[in-house]
């Protein structure tokens, strides 16, 4: 029972083996946020953004809660999950890395950027001398 008083509400809630909300989520929601994936403090306590959205689905994984963005830091909170590695969909300033809009637009576009390097290439070689 003393070790039961130390813990926190996230350890009790696993102590005494009710279903583990934990579990349904990407990685059975085994990241480094622990209990913060869906609480304030480390030992439970009261409910992050993304807590308190899980909570309002009755700890349904589903669909609306994964293309939600609880945080409101631009990523779902599906997207911060699936992560690698995963990010806080609770936490505003725990978000996935996301590439400068310039590289982004070039990786979209990659056929037209080795087009155009391409042809630059080729007129290049173009104004070379002839050996
Ligand atoms: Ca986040």
């Amino acid at each position: 029972m003393m070790a039961a008083l130390a813990l926190g509400p996230c350890d009790l809630h696993a102590l005494y083996g009710f279903p583990s909300d934990m579990d349904k989520l990407p990685g059975r929601g085994r990241n480094d946020f622990g209990c913060q994936t869906c609480h304030l403090s480390k030992t439970g306590g009261g409910l992050n953004y993304f807590g308190a959205s899980y909570l309002e689905r009755d700890f349904n994984y589903d669909a609306p809660v994964q293309e939600e963005d609880s945080d409101r830091d631009g990523f779902t909170n599906g997207e911060e999950l699936n992560a690698y590695p995963a990010t806080n969909p609770g936490d505003p300033e725990s978000f996935p890395w996301r590439p400068p809009s310039l590289l982004r637009w070039m990786l979209s576009n990659a056929a037209l950027v080795l087009a155009i390097l391409a042809g630059g290439l080729l007129a290049l070689r173009k104004n070379d001398p002839v050996p």
